[in-house]
């Protein structure tokens, strides 16, 4: 089906056991993302949005969005989009996707005080409590990300955040999508901000006259939103956290002799299509040649017919197919690797989940496609990229409540406790600390 003229689209092949560590090693490796020097790209922004609050963003905004607004930011009550703007079918999908993702999320909020009694007396307890005003980062562009508005907004409702602040790039007409808009209603967003890269990060980090200053920002972007986050959250002045660093999307197949040809490519593809950066492995266990060799021809065949067939390509020419002996082999690859997305096209796959110790999400079998938690499981798409998935997990409902600790002693449980936090006090020459437990001590005696 390949036209002879063309090279295939085709990704490179190792053999695991054939390779030195250090060879093993580069496979891990992700493109080096040059954080330091886009940090100093996106400082003179931040700084302008601080210096010239509103004016500054607008400015930016007609700059770099091409979008004359009178104002940044669009308040509650937000209009249904019409119709014709949205059309019935996109808006009861949207409803089915947020649904499940409520559902979801709903279900992580943490409403219960956990309380130990450590010793006769001595009561700890820990509760969680909303992050009070956030911002969500939804990008704009070409590209419509309604879904990302969905991931972002759905915690924050759920975990009862009081203010939500999403931003978004405008279109040069000043509008925002309408499918973000529809879901900005549906997740109770309190403000819009028409305003995109490191001036919309750096306007929520810091607030201005008309824009909330927020606790804590959210959201994938391009490398300027991403660098502007990192600044923002290491300024003491700002006050602000972020979700976590991101990187470029990955995904990594784990596909042994039971695995459809067809299905493998769709995936790959899926992932290899966000971007020319994207990063997609497939992780083959004892495949025959003749399966190999169809999974490489699906690759190149539907590549060929998508309408983001470069960016695809791109992706898709830098990608690898690991080959390996054994399932244990194969899923001792993928935790190192740590991917954002793990597929499981196993014989048994189910069982196999067992095995998994890094990845951001994992998708279990035959039917469960990564398109599936990109939209509307109810799984949040929002994940650890660049192997980061060894220590972050994926934005949850948690990710947005907080949690407080608080201990409570009787007299009798400061008597039991108190020798020992006077004879640490004192070995740490801290005389106040032990002080404040002597005083109450000598009090008790007194009665
Ligand atoms: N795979 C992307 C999420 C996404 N896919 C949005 C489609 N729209 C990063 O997890
Ligand atoms: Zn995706």
């Amino acid at each position: 089906a390949t036209p002879s003229s063309e090279p295939p689209i085709k990704m490179r092949s190792v053999t695991l056991s054939n390779l030195s560590t250090a060879e093993t090693k580069a496979l891990l490796l992700r493109p080096v993302l040059n954080s330091l020097s886009m940090i100093d790209k996106v400082k003179p922004i931040v700084a302008r949005v601080r210096t010239e609050g509103d004016a500054g963003l607008k400015a930016m905004t007609k700059q770099f969005d091409k979008a004359d607004l009178t104002s940044n930011i669009l308040l509650p009550p937000f209009a249904t989009p019409s119709a014709d703007v949205l059309s019935p079918n996109v808006r009861e999908a949207i409803d089915a996707a947020y649904e499940n993702v409520r559902k979801f999320h709903a279900a992580q909020v943490d409403g219960k005080v956990l309380e130990v009694e450590t010793m006769p007396g001595i009561v700890c307890s820990r509760f969680a409590r909303p992050i009070a005003r956030v911002g969500i980062y939804v990008p704009g562009g070409t590209a419509v990300l309604p879904s990302t508005a969905i991931m972002l907004g759905v915690p924050a409702q759920v975990a009862g955040c009081k203010e939500i602040v999403l931003a978004t790039p405008p279109r040069p007409d000043g509008s925002i999508s309408p499918e973000v808009l529809y879901v900005a209603k549906l997740a109770g967003v309190t403000c819009i901000l028409k305003a995109g890269g490191a001036q919309a990060v750096a306007a929520m980090a810091y607030g201005t006259d008309e824009v909330p200053k927020v606790d804590k920002i959210f959201g994938p972007g391009n490398q300027w939103v991403t660098a502007a986050k990192m600044l923002v959250q290491n300024d003491t002045d700002a006050l602000v956290g972020i979700d976590m660093p991101a990187g470029p999307s990955e995904v990594l197949v784990i596909a042994d002799k039971s695995a459809n040809p067809v299905f493998v490519a769709s995936d790959l593809l899926s992932q290899a299509e966000h971007g020319t950066d994207s990063q997609v492995v497939l992780v083959a266990i004892d495949l025959s040649d003749s399966l190999l060799r169809e999974i490489e021809l699906q690759i190149d065949e539907q590549a060929r017919a998508l309408p983001r067939v470069a960016i695809a390509k791109e992706a898709i020419k830098k990608s690898i197919i690991v080959k390996v002996g054994t399932l244990q082999e194969g899923m001792a690859f993928s935790n190192e690797y740590a991917p954002e997305h793990l597929i499981l096209h196993l014989e048994d796959s189910k069982g196999a989940v067992g095995q998994v110790e890094n990845a951001g999400s994992v998708f279990v079998g035959a039917f469960s496609p990564e398109s599936c938690g990109d939209y509307a499981s109810g799984t949040n798409h929002t994940l650890p990229t660049n192997g980061f998935a060894r220590q972050f997990s994926g934005v949850n409902t948690l990710s947005f409540q907080k949690h407080i600790t608080s201990q409570e002693l009787t007299k009798e449980g400061l008597k039991r406790l108190g020798p020992v936090v006077i004879t640490l006090a004192e070995r740490e020459g801290l005389e106040a600390h032990a002080n404040a437990v002597r005083v109450r001590l000598a009090a008790m005696d007194r009665e």
